[in-house]
């Protein structure tokens, strides 16, 4: 059995989760990808969890995959295996949002991994990228895929065919990041956005987020109508009665979460 290389705790309905190997860079190695999988799964069915905060160490979010383990790799081995695929896949099927604090390093499938999360909260000294080409390998976690969706084709180009970095200040212009505080807020603020998600109905928070997750897997159309079936169903929750009545009645709702 490996050491523990993630750290979670509450706040309120918000669960805090730390990368936390030996190595503060927080390679990340089966074993930790493994823990974090396990954790982010046990939230999914935990009726206290609204939202996860996902973060790294003072150093880093995640300098990305083992790089010791990959220069070992043949072809064989890693297509059998599927080559930490297998839990890497599972992160997009978390139907609570995740959001990921950068402080630090974001390099490679580090970067991939924050952006994989639903809204990504960057520190003033966060940098990210996807280097892998300077290790003569193409970026294997959605580098390619997410990049360009968020940045557009150009930056994304640019970043992955020179391996450069960007700077949180870029990362903000660019799209990539929702916001970007200083250091020392980094997780006070993530949770406090955690906490404003967290505190509306849990069905709503899920549908919205499969919702906009659909912009980016359908035509416009397709997402148009995927979006009014949602809506209409929404009348099937008491918490819809709840809110609205709330609203109504000048008062805070409080949502019961069906
Ligand atoms: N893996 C393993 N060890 C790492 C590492 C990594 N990614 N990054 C750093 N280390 C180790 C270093 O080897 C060093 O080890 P010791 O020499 O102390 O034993 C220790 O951490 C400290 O590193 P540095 O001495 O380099 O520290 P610095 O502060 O000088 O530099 C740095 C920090 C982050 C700029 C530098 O360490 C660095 O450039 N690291 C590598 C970043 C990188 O190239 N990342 C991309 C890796 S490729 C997939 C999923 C994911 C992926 C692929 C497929 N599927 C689902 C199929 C992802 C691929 C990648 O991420």
């Amino acid at each position: 059995m490996s050491a523990a290389m993630i750290r979670s705790e509450r706040c309120g309905q918000v669960a805090l989760v730390r990368l936390a190997s030996d190595n503060p860079l927080n390679p990340l190695t089966d074993a930790l990808m493994d823990q974090l999988i396990d954790v982010l799964l046990r939230n999914e069915t935990d009726p206290q969890v609204h939202a996860t905060v996902l973060t790294g160490s003072d150093k880093a979010f995640a300098a990305g995959a083992d790089i010791v383990a990959m220069s070992k790799l043949d072809y064989a081995s890693a297509f059998s295996d599927d080559y930490i695929g297998r839990s890497w896949d599972r992160i997009r099927t978390a139907r609570k949002p995740l959001i990921a604090a950068v402080g630090g390093y974001a390099l490679g499938g580090g970067c991939e991994l924050a952006m994989m999360c639903d809204i990504v909260i960057a520190a003033d000294d966060a940098v990210f990228g996807q280097p892998e080409i300077k290790l003569g390998i193409v970026p294997g976690a959605g580098g390619t895929q997410r990049l360009p969706r968020a940045v557009g084709k150009s930056t994304a180009m640019l970043a992955c065919l020179t391996g450069e970095p960007l700077s949180a200040s870029e990362a903000l212009a660019y799209g990539l990041v929702s916001k970007v505080v200083a250091r020392k807020r980094l997780i006070e603020e993530a949770i406090r956005v955690g906490e404003q998600i967290a505190r509306h109905s849990l069905p709503v928070i899920v549908a919205i987020k499969e919702a906009v997750n659909r912009a980016f897997e359908s035509s416009l159309s397709e997402g148009l109508l995927f979006e009014r079936r949602l809506f209409h169903a929404g009348f099937s929750f008491a918490d819809q009665k709840e809110g609205m009545a709330a609203f109504l009645e000048r008062r805070q709702a409080a949502f019961q979460n069906r």
